[in-house]
């Protein structure tokens, strides 16, 4: 800390001096958090981890060109809170039932909007 302390500066520390002792019990609160969160951390690193480490990944079971749906057996899907299972869904760009055929291993994301689940992004499991 800079000890060339301006005026309002001087005021602003005295009143901080004086909520010490209040904030001398808050700190061991404070201490029990700051280690809570240390626990917790590894768990939110994931959770902030960039958008393509988010998709999900999954294998076409079938592909109905004329509807624009996709089946897909897929593990969990973080974003939709969502187990492993079967399940249809619409495909958020009509290329992508060009794109697949059933037995093809891939990865996506899908978003779930006017109670209907879309695929919004997909491509090949490497
Ligand atoms: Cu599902």
């Amino acid at each position: 800390m800079n000890e060339s302390v301006i005026p309002s500066q001087r005021g602003r520390r005295a009143a901080v001096a004086a909520a010490g002792a209040c904030l001398f019990a808050m700190r061991y609160l404070m201490v029990q958090a700051a280690l809570s969160a240390a626990i917790l951390a590894p768990l939110s690193v994931q959770a902030q981890a960039p958008a393509a480490a988010e998709m999900a990944t999954g294998e076409v079971l079938k592909v109905d060109k004329a509807m624009k749906k996709i089946t897909l057996k897929h593990g969990p899907i973080k974003s939709l809170d969502m187990p492993p299972m079967t399940m249809v869904f619409h495909a958020g760009d009509p290329a992508m039932v060009e794109n697949v055929k059933a037995g093809d291993k891939v990865r996506f994301s899908a978003s779930h909007e006017g109670g209907k689940y879309t695929v919004i992004e997909l491509q090949p499991a490497k």
